[in-house]
């Protein structure tokens, strides 16, 4: 596979309702898509980093040129074997893995197409026809309107709803959406707005049943959150938190959590992705797919990835429609009615690129050649 050019294109897409997490609020994504040439054929990437550094340190400006300046430039005019030399040729980058990821997904995207095969098939997935979906429902403007956001999402079939919280709007909030929904697979995500001190305040939540309770404590703990999960009932699932398979044996040899939310950027790409998986496997730890309000390309790469045989739990993998007027790819993301979505077959990430529209949403592009 002898990479010819990569092509850099930042889009500009509003979301049809804002999302809003314990760190801030997005009305409008600026998300990057990847375009890997090789030998007449071309490969998809996209880098999920949000519009500021409040998730983690990446944004989408420092990773344009992270990926322009540092990862294009080690990666044109090589001759690869395979796709899983990306991650040792960019890996002495420190951080920036989102930047990093979104190529080397790129590069998968295009040796699954060289190879005519769908990408499940390629990184050693299809365990699944169809993977397990659950929706990320933020921070509200009311409770009223969580509770119909969620009385919205269980109709249209989700498994599992989880809500964000951050404190001010976390007991009083779930113990409402309890009594409303007694029944459902309900999570709670807090994106690090808790520290120690807040014990007995997390201790609290266990009266509710959660399936887990996503990162409470600091983006970059891991020990913390090691000291307050034999407190709690409701199991910790990390986020943040975990960037690589070596974090999460150190969080699994502490102890704490007993669930992991792989995201493809966040851990730098399929190749760390799948060996993250395989240390939870091992260590009988479930995962599931995270997202980070992809556009098309990210959302079917993740839903490759979540046909690997761990990936037991429903995901934040979900239709299109809840983010985008109009997505990127044809057809959209659509979910089955119990709350699936269909693995594709065709070669690559399986949907077609709408390409009239991506220029119409593109705000930048340039090549690295
Ligand atoms: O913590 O999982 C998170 C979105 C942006 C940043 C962080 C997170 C999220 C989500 C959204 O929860 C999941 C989705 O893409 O649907
Ligand atoms: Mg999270």
């Amino acid at each position: 596979m002898k990479l010819d050019r990569i092509t850099l294109r930042q889009l500009k897409m509003p979301l049809v309702h804002f999302f809003e997490t314990s760190f801030s609020r997005t009305y409008s994504r600026d998300i990057i898509i990847v375009e890997v040439h090789s030998e007449g054929l071309s490969g998809w990437g996209e880098i999920t980093a949000g519009e500021n550094p409040f998730y983690n340190e990446e944004w989408t400006q420092a990773a344009w040129m992270i990926a322009r300046d540092y990862v294009a430039p080690r990666l044109v005019g090589k001759s690869l074997g395979d796709a899983t030399e990306v991650d040792p040729l960019t890996r002495h980058i420190r951080g920036h893995n989102m930047a990093r990821g979104g190529v080397e997904a790129a590069v998968w995207d295009l040796q699954a197409r060289r190879n005519g095969n769908p990408l499940w098939k390629e990184i050693g997935g299809g365990a699944r026809e169809e993977i397990p979906c659950g929706v990320s429902i933020g921070i509200q403007d009311s409770v009223a309107q969580l509770l119909e956001k969620i009385d919205l999402e269980l109709n249209a079939g989700y498994q599992r709803i989880k809500m964000k919280i951050k404190p001010g709007w976390d007991i009083d909030v779930i113990r409402q959406v309890r009594e409303r929904f007694p029944n459902i697979r309900l999570m709670a995500d807090a994106n690090s707005a808790y520290t120690l001190a807040d014990v007995e305040r997390l201790k609290a939540l266990d009266e509710f049943y959660l399936m887990m309770l996503e990162q409470p404590l600091s983006h970059d703990d891991i020990i913390d959150h090691a000291q307050l999960q034999p407190k709690l009932q409701t199991p910790i699932c990390l986020d943040e938190c975990i960037r690589s398979a070596h974090h999460a044996e150190q969080a699994i040899r502490l102890g704490a959590g007993r669930i992991i939310n792989i995201k493809l950027g966040r851990v730098g790409g399929f190749s760390e992705a799948i060996k993250l998986h395989n240390v939870c496997q091992a260590a009988k730890i479930p995962v599931w797919c995270g997202g980070m309000l992809e556009a098309g390309i990210g959302r079917a790469h993740n839903i490759a990835l979540a046909t690997l045989p761990n990936f037991t739990l429903p995901g934040d993998v979900s239709a299109s429609k809840r983010y985008w007027s109009r997505d990127i790819i044809v057809p959209e993301v659509e979910t089955t009615p119990i709350g699936t979505i269909r693995r594709r077959d065709e070669p690559g990430f399986g949907y077609a690129l709408d390409h009239d529209f991506i220029n119409h949403v593109t705000t930048r592009t340039e090549s690295v050649s």
